[in-house]
């Protein structure tokens, strides 16, 4: 009898790691928060997106690009102050840190939405996939806004 008790939390055991080690797979350490476009005037030749990205793994997470159907390309921009001029400064990648967030934000990092292939009104949303180095990417929902 204590034989078969044995057998059966064994079995329990195999279950339940199986079940857990399923889940870890599955986990997407990437969650997105506050994905918004700058609304401007339509014939503006590009426009500007923000969001925050959040990291919840232990190791550091980048960024390597973004592209959507309703834009030429997409850079990685940062603006800052450089000789009392503004500037924006291109960026190959953004990093995301472990345990931590990126904000993309007016006045700091954004995502140049370079030639618009359509005018996008208050409140309109677009899709923007956002690929990741070792990770799936994501396809993330903008909505635009003013500021
Ligand atoms: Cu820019």
């Amino acid at each position: 009898m204590p034989k078969t008790i044995f057998l059966l939390f064994s079995l329990f055991c195999f279950i339940l790691q199986t079940s857990f080690s399923f889940a870890d797979t599955k986990f997407n350490p990437i969650t997105i928060e506050n994905a918004w476009i700058r609304l401007a005037p339509p014939v503006v030749p590009a426009l500007a997106a923000y969001l925050t990205i959040h990291n919840h793994s232990t190791t550091d997470i980048v960024l390597t690009k973004a592209e959507s159907t309703d834009f030429n390309s997409i850079e990685f921009h940062r603006s800052l102050i450089k000789d009392g001029m503004a500037i924006m400064e291109a960026q190959n990648d953004l990093m995301i840190p472990a345990h931590g967030k990126l904000a993309l934000a007016p006045s700091a990092y954004h995502l140049m939405l370079i030639k618009p292939k359509r005018a996008l009104a208050l409140g309109q949303t677009t899709m923007i996939t956002l690929y990741f180095q070792n990770y799936p990417s994501i396809e993330v929902e903008f909505t635009v806004k003013q500021y």
